[in-house]
Formats: structure tokens, C-alpha cells, sequence
């Protein structure tokens, strides 16, 4: 039997949830009805957040996984004092509403991640938990604890079914991410029906079998008894599931059935919901016991733990003054490069891989920047990068350097996961074409603007004797198409070092930078400030030019070696390097018609890739557009017609027509 006021509480969250679906015509009732009793479990009686201070170093993580319940999280978030008006909650899934369809961080208050794709916010959790581990293994005293603090996540049956989970879960679990705790909201049903359709797996002996603590609470109604599972789920010494078994839709007259997952329901619906539930409020309004309630139990219970810490920071401040001055500058990312010692140096001339020159310049930048964090897909002596400071472990968990085994969309997330946790700059490596198992988690990056770092090696068919499955064709392209992320493919050495600076200093937007498996040569033309632009002139005939190239990449040299012969017969052509296709975008349109002017319309461009992304800046494309074919790098470049004989015909064609 649950106290009179948590029911009380219970019914206001459901009824209202119900309420803001109906209104909106669209939503998902089935999780918001079912799963109440759980946010109001952890938010009342759990959960430290504190409205007035949003971001809050030590505050508790909570990720909506199942982003498909926004409505219950925007009606908890709204209890806890976040700025989302009862208005805004009427307001649900409308234009430019706070309370959109699913939620968005840096949209609503208090929403610490973006979700709706199942299985994120899960496996972007683990990097939560992750970057707590951490910091708190750097900064916490003995008896200054000021890093402490739980990631929570409430998921469904779909997200433990996609593979992400799967992926990530078994990390944490060998790590012993013990404040990682997930609530699994265990309906039996999903959007399609029963989920015994799909899935006949036990839950239970998965996790266990992946090293995590399980926890099962009968009556997911029962709030003295998830009450009493999250306590001792703080208490392992292993990550935590609760599978809490629940009704979808409770109290609805469709409760049960696959069809309260994603249908609002009807006004008549509404009412005997209401009815069913014992409920008197007028749409949209709570008793003032209610609010009272939830007021004290959330809002300034919060407030209580952030005053504690604020206490105990003033204690650590006045007895490690160096250990706070760090800290301060992890917690306002205050962290910079402000000398370019012992920068690792690459002649020109001289001949090397742009990956060999990405690890070399990534193990030097995180000699300098104490909060890059991250690793390869067990790749390391592929791609070169790894992070400082040793493996991150149980037992090690000062160091930076993360083995995410073969695991490359939760490497993903969970970089995310480190980057959103506020203080460190996560970053991942891989071979590029297996970005496409990562895309899902660099498009959530990418929506979210959070700062997320993505390198990878085998930039091209360059790639060689492993053939089609490893050669990246089309990944460009999908990058490049993806809005508010940077996306370098630098030319030689001096290329990858300026974009790899670059992306140190980039706040708001993730960025991909990939880099070759072959030596290039370092060019005496390439520099700094023109990738810093996106794209700049690499080679400038003697004579005015009349036409140009325009290219990245191991195509630079290639590019300019036709150039010259070109000009040795008279015809003056321009070859221009672009690392960055959206960072030119962003230059001025001065700067822009300054390298690629509009008067010269005779214009080839050439990357061993997709074409389809050139033809804004070219008529003519020598690209790749068929899948790869496994041989040794020597015969590649004829293969696809990447040598000085077929660019030059081919120029001469542009040029004459
Ligand atoms: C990656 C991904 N695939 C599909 C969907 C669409 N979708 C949203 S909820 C859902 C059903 C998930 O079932 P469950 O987690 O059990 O949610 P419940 O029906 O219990 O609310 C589906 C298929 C999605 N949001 N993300
Ligand atoms: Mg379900």
C-alpha cells in the first residue's frame, strides 16, 4: 500500500500526461500511464537536482531513454521546478513549444539528453557514468567527496532490444559503472504487440551474464518497493538493472494492449481513465498537495544537496587549492592550449601516413589537454589513436585511454556521453567506413551541438587488398551532408595538424576528421589558416588563371602535379585544397569567390569518393562511385583512374568545352 500522497502524485502525473497526449492529438500514453510510479519513485525520494542551479557539477544524470515517454519527463521536470510553465506542458508536441515531441537537450530545462532513437540513451549513459567514475577518481579526498553523484535511465523493452545496448551494457559492466543505475520499465508489450512476437531472451541472465547487479520489483505500482530496489542498487558494486514490472497504459480503458503504446486516447477515453483513477482536478491542474509535495520532496530536497555541496567545495577549496583551481577549470571548460611546445614537427618532403601524423599530434595534444578522453574500436595500431594517462579500468580509472573492444556504435555514444557530461572532451577512433555503425550516435552529436570528437584512419579505396567492405565510398557524402558538424579530410601532415588544433577549439558542433592509411607527402603549399577556412589556394599558376581544381585529400598532390604540367604548356589552372567543405560554407561570400571565383567556370574536382558532394563546386567530378575491389595499393590508382594521365585528359576535356 503506497502512502495517500505518492498515489495522489501518481494520478496528478498520470492524468495530466494523458491530458497533454489527447490535447495534442499525438504521443505515446502507454509508458507515461505505466511508468508514473517510477519518476515520481526516484525524482521524490532520489534524485538530487536543483532547479535554481541547472547545471549543477554533481547533480544526479537522469536520461530518458525511451524518449517516447517525453510527456511523464517534461511533467517531472516540471514538478522539480524547471522553467516549463503548466502552459508549455498544454502546449505539448506544438511549433516552437519547450515541450516537444521528444526530448531535446538545450531545448527544455533540465532535459540532459536528446532521445528518441532507443538504445542512445543507454549506451550515451555509460558515458555519463564513465566521466563520474573519472572525475571522481581525480578529485575526490578522502572525506571530500565532490564527485558523487548517480546516472539514472529509465528505458523499455525496445531499448534493451537494439544491439547499442547490448554494446554498452557490457562495457559498464566490465568497468564496474556501480552509479550507473537503469530502470526497466517491463510491460511485455511494445509498439507491435506482445514482445514474446520478438523476444524470448531472459533479460535477467543477460545482464548478469555481462556483470551487472539485477534487481526485479513485482509491482511497478508499488513505490515502497522501487523505493527499496533503487536503495540497494546504490549499494553494488556493479552497475544496476531494475526490471520493474508494469501495465502499459494503466487505468486507460486499452491498458495491456499494444495499442495505448502510441495512441492518445479519446476524450471519452480521458474520462474513465479519470474515473478509473478517482480523479476530480480540472484539465491541467493539481491539488495544492500535490504540488506542495512534490515542491518539497523534489525541489527543496535538491536545493538541500546542492547547498551540502557548495559547503563541502568551500572545505575542498580552502584545503586543495590546486586540486579546486583544476577542477574550477574542468567544470567552465577553462581548459586551453596555450603553447604549441614540442608540437610534433613533419618536414616537408618527407613522406607519412595523415594517421600516423593524428596519433602523433593526439598523444601531444593530450599531454596538454588533461580532459581528453577517449580510444579506438580496438583499432589502436590502425588508426594511432589512444588516450593518456593509461587504460581506463576499475582499478585505473584516472586513465584516459578507453578500449571499447569491438563496439563502435556504443563507442559513439558513450563518447557523447563523456562530452555531455559537462567537463571532458571525448573522443573515438576507427576505420571509416565502419562510421556507418556509428552514425546514429554522431547524428545525435550533431542535433545535440555537443563537442564530440571523431577520427578516423583508411580514409579512401586506398585502403587496398581488404577490399570492398573496407574501402569507404559514400561516407563522405553522408557526413558532409549532415548539418552542424565539421567534417575535415586533410591533405598531408600540415593539413591534419591544423584540423586536429582546430577541433580542440570548437564549442558547439561534434567533428570528423579522417585521415589516410598510405604516406603522403608533406607539401611545401599546404598551411594552417587555410584549412581553417575550409578551403584555400594550394597551387597559383604563373599566368592568371583561366581554370581550376578543386580537391582534398591524398588527391592535393596528384591535383597540382597535372597543374604543373598544364602550365608548362600555357594553360593556367588553379588548384584549390578543401579540407572542409562546411567550414568554406561558413566564410564570408567575399572570402569565397576570392578562391573559387564565379568568372572561372571551368572547374574539375577530384576525390577518390562519391562525386555527388562536388557538383556545387564542379561540372566535371572524377570520383569513385562504385563499391571498392580488394588489391594491393600499387594498382589502385589506376584502377580508378587517379593518375596524372587520366586527370590531365580529363582536364583538357573541361578546358575545351
Ligand atoms: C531506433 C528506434 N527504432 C524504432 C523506434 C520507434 N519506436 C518508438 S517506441 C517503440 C516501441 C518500443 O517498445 P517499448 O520500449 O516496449 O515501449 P512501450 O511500448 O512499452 O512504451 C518503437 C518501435 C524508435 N524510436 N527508435
Ligand atoms: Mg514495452
Amino acid at each position: 500500500m503506497n502512502n495517500y500522497i505518492d498515489d495522489e502524485c501518481i494520478t496528478a502525473l498520470r492524468v495530466i500526461g494523458a491530458e497533454m497526449i489527447t490535447k495534442a492529438k499525438s504521443g505515446h500514453p502507454g509508458i507515461v500511464l505505466g511508468a508514473a510510479p517510477i519518476l515520481h519513485t526516484l525524482f521524490t525520494r532520489h534524485i538530487n537536482l536543483d532547479s535554481n542551479d541547472e547545471k549543477w557539477f554533481d547533480r544526479d544524470r537522469f536520461v530518458l531513454s525511451a524518449g517516447h515517454g517525453s510527456a511523464l519527463l517534461y511533467l517531472m521536470l516540471h514538478f522539480s521546478g524547471y522553467d516549463i510553465p503548466m502552459k508549455e506542458l498544454a502546449n505539448f508536441r506544438q511549433k516552437d513549444s519547450l515541450t516537444p515531441g521528444h526530448p531535446e537537450y538545450g531545448h527544455t530545462s533540465g532535459v540532459e539528453m536528446t532521445t528518441g532513437p532507443l538504445g542512445q540513451g543507454i549506451a550515451t549513459s555509460v558515458g555519463l557514468a564513465i566521466a563520474e567514475a573519472h572525475l571522481a577518481a581525480k578529485f575526490n579526498k578522502q572525506h571530500c567527496e565532490i564527485i558523487n553523484h548517480n546516472t539514472y535511465v529509465l528505458c523499455g523493452d525496445g531499448d534493451l532490444q537494439e544491439g547499442i545496448s547490448m554494446e554498452a551494457m557490457s562495457l559498464a559492466g566490465h568497468l564496474r559503472l556501480n552509479k550507473l543505475i537503469v530502470l526497466y520499465d517491463s510491460n511485455d508489450i511494445q509498439l507491435d504487440g506482445s514482445v514474446s512476437l520478438a523476444s524470448s531472451d531472459s533479460i535477467k541472465n543477460k545482464v548478469k551474464a555481462m556483470n551487472w547487479n539485477y534487481l526485479r520489483v513485482e509491482d511497478g505500482n508499488d513505490v515502497e518497493e522501487i523505493d527499496e530496489a533503487i536503495k540497494q542498487a546504490k549499494l553494488s558494486d556493479r552497475p544496476t538493472l531494475i526490471e520493474i514490472k508494469t501495465e502499459i497504459g494503466y487505468g486507460a480503458p486499452t491498458s495491456g494492449e499494444s495499442s495505448v503504446h502510441g495512441k492518445p486516447l479519446t476524450e471519452e477515453e480521458l474520462a474513465i481513465l479519470k474515473d478509473n483513477l478517482n480523479s476530480r482536478q480540472m484539465a491541467f491542474t493539481v491539488s495544492k498537495e500535490v504540488s506542495d509535495y512534490f515542491h518539497s520532496s523534489i525541489v527543496v530536497r535538491g536545493n538541500q544537496a546542492n547547498s551540502n555541496w557548495n559547503f563541502l567545495m568551500s572545505e575542498y577549496a580552502k584545503r586543495y587549492k590546486e586540486d579546486y583551481e583544476l577542477l574550477n577549470q574542468y567544470m567552465f571548460n577553462d581548459i586551453r592550449l596555450d603553447d604549441y611546445e614540442g608540437l610534433p614537427e613533419f618536414p616537408v618532403g618527407s613522406s607519412v601516413s595523415t594517421r600516423v601524423v593524428m596519433g602523433k599530434v593526439l598523444d601531444w595534444l593530450s599531454s596538454k589537454l588533461p580532459n581528453l578522453m577517449g580510444g579506438s574500436a580496438d583499432l589502436t595500431p590502425s588508426t594511432m589513436v589512444k588516450g593518456a594517462g593509461g587504460i581506463f579500468s576499475k582499478v585505473n580509472p584516472t586513465g584516459r585511454n578507453i578500449k571499447f573492444g569491438v563496439r563502435e556504435h556504443a563507442m559513439a555514444a558513450i563518447t557523447n556521453g563523456i562530452t555531455l557530461h559537462g567537463s571532458l572532451r571525448g573522443f573515438c577512433a576507427g576505420f571509416f567506413v565502419f562510421s556507418d555503425y556509428m552514425k546514429p550516435a554522431i547524428r545525435l552529436a550533431a542535433i545535440m551541438h555537443l563537442p564530440s570528437l571523431f577520427f578516423f584512419s583508411h580514409d579512401s579505396v586506398c585502403v587496398g587488398e581488404d577490399g570492398p567492405t573496407h574501402q569507404p565510398v559514400e561516407q563522405l557524402a553522408m557526413f558532409r551532408s549532415m548539418p552542424d558538424i565539421h567534417v575535415f579530410r586533410p591533405a598531408d601532415a600540415k593539413e591534419m595538424a591544423s584540423a586536429l588544433l582546430l577541433s580542440m577549439d570548437v564549442k558547439d558542433n561534434p567533428t570528423v576528421i579522417v585521415s589516410s592509411r598510405q604516406n603522403l607527402e608533406v607539401l611545401d603549399c599546404t598551411d594552417f589558416d587555410g584549412v581553417s577556412k575550409g578551403a584555400y589556394i594550394a597551387f597559383e599558376p604563373k599566368g592568371t588563371p583561366g581554370a581550376l581544381f578543386v580537391t582534398c585529400g591524398s588527391e592535393l598532390a596528384l591535383c597540382i602535379q597535372v597543374a604543373k604540367r598544364l602550365e608548362s604548356e600555357d594553360i593556367f589552372v588553379r588548384v584549390v585544397s578543401m579540407p572542409s567543405m562546411d567550414l568554406f560554407e561558413s566564410q564570408s561570400e567575399e572570402y569565397k569567390n576570392k578562391i573559387l571565383p564565379r568568372r572561372i567556370t571551368k572547374r574539375m574536382a577530384v576525390e577518390m569518393g562519391s562525386s555527388m558532394c562536388w557538383y556545387k563546386y564542379a561540372s566535371k567530378v572524377h570520383g569513385i562511385d562504385e563499391f571498392g575491389k580488394s588489391m594491393p595499393l600499387k594498382y589502385i590508382p589506376e584502377a580508378y583512374g587517379f593518375t596524372e594521365e587520366v586527370i590531365y585528359n580529363e582536364f583538357l576535356d573541361v578546358v575545351k568545352n
